[in-house]
């Protein structure tokens, strides 16, 4: 009992040392402080909101599209032919292989090779709410045979929560374009359109209960464009197995800012 009284004595001590001290002090000299404090405070907020801004590229699609090709050519500029497998997720933080010799400050990337296995796809729920961007690899030499399933993966994508409310840019690369018999990115995009149609269609007709989707795509009454979704949806062209992926890095130093 007794400590507790000395206690409270020394604090109302303390505390009427801090108001003469605080009584002498000139105004000017308070506000001055008072400003000092709340800059500081506003410079280490903006610091952490900086680093906190993600540099990671998810990059998505079907097996076989050459998402690890892809990867390896980013990272390194070459293709690892045959030495890598498709069954798990590649991951990495690196500076783009096409960036290295320029000078300056370059903000590494974090790359992620998420795989088309169904089996993997919890993968993405993983990292697509870190995602700066997410790139859809569609595989435009044997395009038609993989379109349903294509637009299927690419409908999922962009009805999910995470993906639709942080309105993350989507592109579309269309992979293997060094093969003559290729189809357009144009063409993609648009057989991709009339399948998300048709999907949306079928889905929307599903019960209530069996809709995991949190967000409907495109505007009701009207055929489906990309451009009505919130998110940006663009098309590139690419060949991993040549190294012609210079729209990817586009995309990528577009949505990675240094
Ligand atoms: N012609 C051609 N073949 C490619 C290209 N990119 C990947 N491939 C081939 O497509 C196959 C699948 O590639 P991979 O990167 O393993 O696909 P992933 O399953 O999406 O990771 C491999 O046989 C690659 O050699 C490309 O740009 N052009
Ligand atoms: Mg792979």
């Amino acid at each position: 009992m007794q400590e507790l009284e000395q206690w409270k004595e020394q604090a109302s001590h303390l505390l009427n040392v801090a108001n003469d001290y605080l009584r002498e002090v000139p105004p000017n000299q308070l506000y001055a402080a008072a400003a000092i404090a709340v800059f500081t405070t506003l410079l280490l907020l903006l610091r952490f909101l900086k680093r906190t801004k993600s540099n990671t590229i998810v990059l998505t699609g079907l097996s076989g599209s050459g998402k690890t090709v892809i990867f390896y050519q980013l990272r390194d500029g070459s293709t690892h032919q045959g030495t890598v497998t498709s069954m798990e997720p590649n991951e990495d933080t690196f500076v783009l292989h096409g960036e290295t010799t320029k000078k300056g400050k370059i903000k590494p990337v974090h790359i992620v090779d998420v795989p088309g296995h169904s089996r993997l796809r919890p993968k993405l729920d993983e990292y697509l709410p870190q995602a700066a961007g997410i790139v859809f690899v569609v595989d435009a030499l044997d395009f038609l045979p993989n379109c349903r399933a294509a637009s299927e993966y690419l409908y999922d994508l962009l009805t999910k929560g995470s993906v639709v409310r942080k309105k993350i840019p989507l592109l579309i690369l269309c992979n293997k374009t060094d093969k003559v018999t290729a189809h357009t990115k144009e063409f993609i995009r648009k057989q991709i359109e009339k399948e998300i149609e048709k999907l949306r269609a079928s889905r929307s007709a599903v019960s209530d209960a069996d809709v995991t989707n949190e967000f409907t795509l495109g505007v009701p009454g009207e055929p489906f464009s990309f451009t009505q979704c919130s998110n940006t949806v663009t098309t590139a062209d690419a060949s991993g197995l040549t190294g012609e992926i210079s729209q990817l890095e586009e995309f990528i130093r577009a949505h990675v800012k240094p």
